[in-house]
């Protein structure tokens, strides 16, 4: 197993500030609707709340993707064949990983990720499961074309994007992205790569809200993480118990939307620069966007995919989608 690329991706200044992160946050706050990045939920803290997240009660998602990777495994084998080269967008979990590694043995794993951290530790526990399986990770941007390593230009390609971590997109950038993965898995050869999606699915309001304000307050956690963490990283004063958290279900939009609401007038300085939130003003902190199978087909062919299979859990709360990459042209 072998990095390919060495580079940190990570642009700091000479006090060590990761410069794309100052940037967004102060943008995103001298907005009239303050929003910053939901990318930036994601540090180690809340990359590890983001874990407990995954195993509430109330947070079906990850349990109901896993529940349908476990039952398809046969149908994955049939529909997908053997000695593809899996090339994951993000690093990849521990657990659906190795359940579609081992339905599909694939040639090779290609796992990009643009934390070089996150990215050697789960390719190394794969190449640990798996001692057979090529694996070759790639430190990269996947919003962009990424060249994929030479070891796989002649296998044909799956994507694989798990999590409805599409969801977090709105359609114009989610559908850039597809199109992305089309450029980077290679299509237009004799040969159309697939693209294997989770995409959370349209249901009760209640059973929603709940999945992102749990009883515990571990979600809230992890969006009052992202305060804290402009104190630590940008010598902010953002008094954080001025904020509280807030889901809410966006019906216009079909998505759950994060908010930090501000409970009292506050003031405040990030970076040098000065701010103020009057009581009830929120930041909006991310969005996850649910699907109708309608929906989820019209925001894949907008991408340049067409649907081929469809799979849900056994109660319909999430969907796992089977593309293929369409020719450039479709005849009406
Ligand atoms: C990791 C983007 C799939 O949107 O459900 C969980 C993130 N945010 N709880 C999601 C998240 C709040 C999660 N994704």
């Amino acid at each position: 197993m072998s990095t390919e690329q060495g580079i940190a991706l990570v642009d700091r200044d000479e006090d060590g500030v990761d410069r794309a992160f100052r940037e967004d946050v102060l943008a995103g706050l001298h907005q009239r609707q303050k929003a910053i990045p939901a990318r930036w939920l994601y540090d180690d803290a809340g990359s590890q709340l983001f874990e407990d997240i995954t195993e509430l009660e109330e947070y079906y998602p990850t349990r109901a993707e896993t529940e349908i990777l476990e039952a398809r495994g046969q149908q994955f084998a049939e529909l997908i064949g053997k000695g593809r080269a899996v090339v994951e967008f993000g690093s990849g979990s521990s657990v659906k990983t190795p359940l579609l590694l081992r339905a599909i043995e694939p040639a090779a794993y290609v796992p990009l990720d643009i934390s070089g951290d996150f990215l050697r530790m789960s390719a190394a526990a794969l190449a640990e499961k798996f001692p057979a399986l090529n694996v070759y990770p790639v430190e990269a941007d996947f919003m962009r074309q990424v060249e994929l390593p030479s070891e796989v230009f002649g296998a044909k390609k799956l994507g694989f994007f798990p999590g409805s971590t599409i969801g977090n997109m709105v359609a114009r950038t989610a559908v850039d992205l597809l199109r992305s993965m089309r450029a980077t898995l290679g299509a237009g050869r004799d040969e159309m790569p697939l693209l294997l999606i989770g995409m959370d699915l349209v249901k009760d309001r209640q059973v929603l809200e709940a999945a992102y304000d749990d009883a515990r307050g571990v979600t809230g956690e992890f969006n009052l993480n992202l305060a804290r963490r402009i104190n630590r990283e940008l010598g902010g004063n953002i008094p954080v118990d001025a904020l509280r958290h807030l889901a809410r279900w966006n019906d216009d939009f079909a998505r759950i939307e994060m908010h930090l609401q501000a409970v009292r007038d506050i003031a405040f300085t990030v970076a040098g620069e000065s701010f103020t939130m009057s009581e009830g003003e929120t930041i909006h902190t991310e969005n996850s966007h649910k699907f109708t199978r309608r929906s989820a087909n019209m925001l894949l062919l907008a991408g340049g995919w067409a649907p081929k299979k469809r799979w849900t859990d056994e109660q319909g709360r999430f969907s796992l989608i089977l593309a293929e990459a369409t020719e450039k042209r479709d005849a009406p």
